[in-house]
């Protein structure tokens, strides 16, 4: 499939099931010279034991079928706490469907390391079918309890290294200044500062 430079304004897709995230990436792009363009699908995810894996295994499984135009843009995250050996990790999607926060919150009673991180993966698939992976971290502790109304999916029960709020309690700009995705958005913004 052909991707869409030289046609004059450059097309990136984003494809993501989850609103919050497509929100987060809209904003963090706003700017540039790319016009993105969500695609509200769902994809196949493989079982493997790291994002770097499900990330690259998904943009070319999808890049295989052909139904999205390139280059297009597809992220694994996930929340790794340090005190459940990195549970729920590349498994937080499944997790969060079924025991949400407040499971992890009980998970999570009695033990003092509240120590913890989110990690994201974009997966940048360019016309031809090469995908690169663009990483960002954000270290952070988990909350006794949930606090905030804002964001989606673990945000009220992660507080980011060097604030108190969780980003919950963020307006996007502000979670986007700390965040796993922020740091991986950034690093996008360069790469297609140079594509
Ligand atoms: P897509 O794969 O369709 O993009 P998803 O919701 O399945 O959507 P992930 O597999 O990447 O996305 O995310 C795993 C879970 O981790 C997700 O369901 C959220 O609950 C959680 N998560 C990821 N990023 C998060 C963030 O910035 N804040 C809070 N929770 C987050």
């Amino acid at each position: 499939m052909s991707g869409d430079q030289g046609k004059g304004e450059r097309v990136l897709r984003l494809v993501t099931s989850n609103e919050g995230k497509a929100r987060e990436f809209a904003a963090a792009l706003a700017g540039i010279s790319w016009k993105v363009e969500r695609v509200a699908s769902t994809y196949e995810e493989i079982q493997a034991d790291t994002l770097d894996e499900v990330a690259d295994a998904s943009a070319r499984q999808l890049f295989a079928e052909g139904t999205v135009p390139t280059p297009f843009v597809l992220e694994d995250a996930g929340l790794f706490i340090d005190g459940l050996n990195g549970f729920p990790g590349v498994y937080s999607a499944y997790v969060f469907q079924t025991i949400g926060h407040q499971g992890i919150l009980r998970l999570m009673e009695g033990i003092r390391d509240r120590d913890a991180s989110f990690e994201s993966r974009i997966a940048l698939c360019l016309p031809g079918g090469d995908v690169e992976l663009l990483s960002g971290t954000c270290p952070g502790t988990i909350p006794r309890a949930m606090r905030g109304s804002g964001g989606f999916g673990f945000d009220p029960v992660f507080i980011p290294e060097g604030d108190y709020r969780t980003f919950a309690e963020m307006n996007i700009a502000e979670k986007e200044e700390h965040s796993h995705r922020g740091n991986a958005m950034a690093a996008l913004r360069e790469r297609l500062a140079r594509l």
